[in-house]
């Protein structure tokens, strides 16, 4: 019944998670009793195995969808996040499940998916693939995944749609007319896709250099920051960070659409979003006072100055290391019209030749430490409600202290901005002076670039935030990037790239064309 209301649009997410809990400490209260009683076999709408993929961390949305598609009397399979693709392939063969969800929110989790249809295909499997998280697209499904696999493969962005699809798939007099839909609408999709791909024009990597984003650096007053070098952050009383958070993306994770804080008063949710904002306040409470969660940051202050048109040089980033590290930027190569630059990272930094010295920062900052035990012990009490908020909450708390250690970096560190005063409103719309722009963002989609930021600030032996194969951070709630301090810095895509700049990445960071090309994929322009 919850199942229908909440697909039914009767019922929002959180009363459904919450609806759940009931549901599940009852049935384990029960469970001794119905055991002794079970003559007769319970049945289930069908068997799901849900995933998030190898090398990737997040599980907020594969975990709402698994509840919610519970609910539905669906039996969840779920093997959590980092999930090597053997494990996913055995455990559905042994279980003999009848769909398999795969989950992840960062682009080389796109790639695992790939594999794993390829693989599915080469076991000769034929159970639906349902494809889903932040990351994912119905575009790269039918691209790159679909074809890969001849049985029904689908991409799901909410968690009411995944209860539609699946009972669809299942549905033993409809399913084989529906996945024979589906199969055609992905070709469609893939051909429209493909087509507007390649109307778009490009132009060479030395053309795009001619036409970068000019800054007139002999008229440019460059702030040298107050202190240069490292420095860490071990113990941080996480209250400071309250005004800094942004609840609008919070209520998002929990399928209740506007802007804080008007949303609370919407017509609409506006009830739902309360109740949902007066739990976790109870629960942010308890994280300030119990020190529930560590959070933890190391950033650092370097000179630096553009080379290579497209390369930061960053020197005396240590003490006792003499030797320069470079980070490597990535340049627009979509034609513009006139006017337009394109732009890349590196045209932020005063080039060498402009005899100026520049400056660069990077970090890395988390509020994750203890988030995972949290959950596990509220999953392990059949609370997914209070498992997924402490995650979102985690997550609100990480951007937070980026937003805060950022704020402190143009007021204090660097103080290039020792003026400014923002409301959280402000800093929420990005009105300062400089960017923070993080690996993965579209500014700078490579996430091989963390490893650069890894060995400039020693992260790892610093606060013990960590890098999966995936380059995901462990704990999740993390984040990492750059501060560009120049005014003009701004926020931009870097749209897709062409072959040339590819093996000139390739050579620059000096690592095969065919590693470049594998990270760089979701950039890169088809053919
Ligand atoms: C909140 C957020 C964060 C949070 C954490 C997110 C989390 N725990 O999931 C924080 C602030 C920590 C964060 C950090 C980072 N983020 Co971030 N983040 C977001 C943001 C704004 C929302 C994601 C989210 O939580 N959505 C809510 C949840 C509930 O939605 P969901 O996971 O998509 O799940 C829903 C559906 O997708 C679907 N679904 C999900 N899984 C499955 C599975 C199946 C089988 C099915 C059927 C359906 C399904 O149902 C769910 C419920 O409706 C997105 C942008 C965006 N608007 O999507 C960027 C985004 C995901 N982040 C991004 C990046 C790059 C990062 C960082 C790498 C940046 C950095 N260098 O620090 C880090 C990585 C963190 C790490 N540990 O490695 C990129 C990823 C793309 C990429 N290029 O790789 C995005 C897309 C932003 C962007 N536009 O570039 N991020």
């Amino acid at each position: 019944v919850v199942g229908d209301l909440f697909g039914s649009g009767k019922m929002f997410l959180p009363q459904v998670v919450k609806s759940a809990r009931v549901m599940k400490k009852a049935v384990a209260y029960l469970l001794p009793y119905i055991e002794e009683d079970k003559d007769e076999k319970s049945s289930s709408n069908g068997k799901i195995l849900m995933a998030t993929v190898k090398g990737d961390v997040h599980d907020i949305g594969k975990n709402i969808v698994s509840v919610v598609l519970a609910c539905n009397n669906y039996e969840i399979i779920d093997l959590g996040v980092m999930v090597p693709p053997e494990r996913i392939i055995a455990e559905a063969k042994e279980q003999q499940v009848d769909i398999i969800g795969l989950s992840g929110l960062i682009t080389p989790s796109l790639d695992e998916m790939v594999f794993l249809a390829k693989e599915m295909q080469r076991q000769d499997f034929k159970v639906p693939l349902l494809i889903g998280g932040a990351t994912t697209s119905k575009a790269h499904t039918a691209v790159k995944i679909d074809p890969q696999y001849k049985h029904a493969v689908v991409h799901v962005n909410d968690a009411s749609r995944a209860v539609t699809v699946v009972g669809d798939l299942l549905q033993k007099d409809k399913e084989a007319g529906y996945k024979r839909d589906l199969k055609d609408e992905y070709a469609r999709f893939r051909e429209g896709f493909l087509n507007r791909q390649q109307e778009k024009t490009y132009v060479s990597l030395k053309e795009a250099r001619n036409n970068k984003f000019k800054i007139d650096w002999s008229n440019m007053d460059i702030v040298t920051p107050n202190k240069l070098g490292i420095q860490e952050i071990t113990h941080f009383d996480l209250s400071i960070l309250d005004e800094y958070i942004d609840w609008t993306p919070f209520f998002r994770s929990w399928d209740l659409h506007g802007r804080f804080p008007n949303i609370l008063s919407d017509e609409v949710v506006g009830k739902q979003a309360t109740e949902l904002y007066e739990d976790a306040r109870v629960m942010l409470d308890k994280i300030y006072n119990e020190n529930l969660l560590q959070a933890k940051a190391v950033f650092g202050l370097f000179k630096a100055n553009q080379i290579n048109h497209d390369d930061i040089e960053v020197v005396d980033h240590a003490e006792a290391n003499s030797e320069s590290i470079l980070f490597h930027t990535l340049r627009q190569q979509s034609k513009k019209a006139e006017g337009r630059p394109n732009i890349a990272l590196a045209d932020f930094v005063a080039p060498q030749d402009s005899g100026k010295q520049d400056f660069i920062g990077c970090f890395c900052v988390t509020a994750g430490f203890g988030t995972a035990e949290l959950a596990a012990q509220f999953e392990k009490d059949h609370d997914d409600y209070s498992a997924i908020m402490i995650k979102a909450l985690a997550d609100r708390l990480a951007e937070a202290f980026a937003e805060y250690l950022h704020e402190r970096v143009r007021t204090e560190h660097w103080g290039y901005a020792s003026e400014e005063d923002l409301s959280n409103e402000e800093l929420i719309k990005e009105a300062y002076k400089g960017i923070r722009p993080a690996p993965g963002y579209p500014a700078c989609p490579d996430h091989l670039e963390k490893e650069t930021i890894w060995k400039i600030l020693d992260v790892k032996q610093r606060i013990g935030v960590e890098l999966t194969e995936s380059l995901a951070m462990w704990p999740a709630a993390s984040v990492s990037g750059y501060y560009f301090g120049n005014p003009q810095a701004r926020y931009f895509g870097l749209g897709k790239i062409k072959e040339d700049q590819v093996a000139d990445y390739a050579k620059r960071k000096d690592i095969p064309i065919e590693k470049a090309t594998k990270w760089l994929q979701p950039n890169i322009a088809d053919q």
